[in-house]
């Protein structure tokens, strides 16, 4: 149940997505609303989706948020949130990202799935996942709160589309099977420094139960995952801040490398 009217609802979705647009920091939306609910939240980045529908662009996946200790800790939250990615948020691996067009991007190494067959919670686990799962990709998520200081609470950041900005997909995709996920290894590289590193284990002991809690997530609104979904399931580390003239390679053991320049 929501506990703000309909035209409010659609009031901050048009607050919220036309900052992003026009790349402007806004005050987070609980300052004015205390008690909106998590079902207020959820509804406004709904509210965002149809907006960019009827502006013609396609949603081309979903994103788990704040699924690990590094980002939770970081960001001074206590758990995971879900958005969607869209097809202009794709860039190509090795491409150049100008962040005249973003307000203070940061990078995440995440694991990205793509399902073959439908998730539905409640009541999903990782052997259900792994099964459903067609293959894995390395991906480097580009985030890009539309929120002052990057600074939110959940609710302002689930209305957010949890900061959704840009997205790079490496090319090297296998399947799960005879794959170690959980201890795969992840090093995150800026300007050739080493500037954070971790293993699949980070996100919720295992990426494969980030898709999971999706389903699930889901699953409370009467949703599901569908078959020939992308998802990343969030940050393995703490997100890294960008500027004009970084490079960021990550490597991802067994997946290859992702790369991107910012211009
Ligand atoms: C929220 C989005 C977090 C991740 O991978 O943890 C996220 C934020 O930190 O701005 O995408
Ligand atoms: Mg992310």
């Amino acid at each position: 149940m929501t506990t703000l009217d309909q035209s409010t609802i659609q009031t901050l979705a048009v607050h919220l997505e036309s900052a992003e647009r026009e790349r402007r920091e806004v005050y987070k939306i609980t300052n004015d609303y205390p008690n909106m609910d998590w079902d207020d939240a959820y509804a406004i980045q709904d509210a965002i989706r149809a907006l960019k529908e009827a502006q013609g662009v396609r949603i081309s996946g979903l994103k788990m948020g704040l699924t690990s200790m590094a980002k939770l800790r970081q960001m001074g939250v206590d758990s995971p949130i879900y958005g969607f990615i869209t097809d202009y948020g794709s860039v190509p691996d090795g491409g150049e990202i100008p962040v005249n067009q973003l307000i203070h991007p940061k990078v995440e190494a995440e694991i990205a799935f793509v399902t073959k067959r439908p998730l539905k919670g409640p009541g999903c686990h990782i052997a259900e996942v792994l099964a459903a799962t067609d293959f894995v990709l390395p991906a480097v998520e580009v985030i890009d709160s539309r929120y002052e200081n990057f600074r939110f609470d959940l609710k302002s950041v689930i209305a957010d589309n949890t900061s959704s900005a840009r997205y790079v997909l490496g090319g090297c995709y296998r399947s799960p099977i005879g794959l170690d996920l959980k201890n795969l290894g992840v090093v995150m590289e800026k300007n050739g420094e080493v500037v954070a590193t971790a293993c699949g284990a980070a996100v919720l002991g295992h990426p494969a139960q980030s898709v999971a809690m999706l389903a699930n997530m889901l699953g409370a609104r009467g949703r599901e995952i569908p078959a020939g979904t992308l998802i990343l399931t969030g940050g393995v580390t703490e997100a890294i801040a960008v500027n004009a003239g970084d490079n960021i390679n990550v490597r991802f053991q067994h997946l290859g490398s992702v790369s991107m320049r910012f211009v």
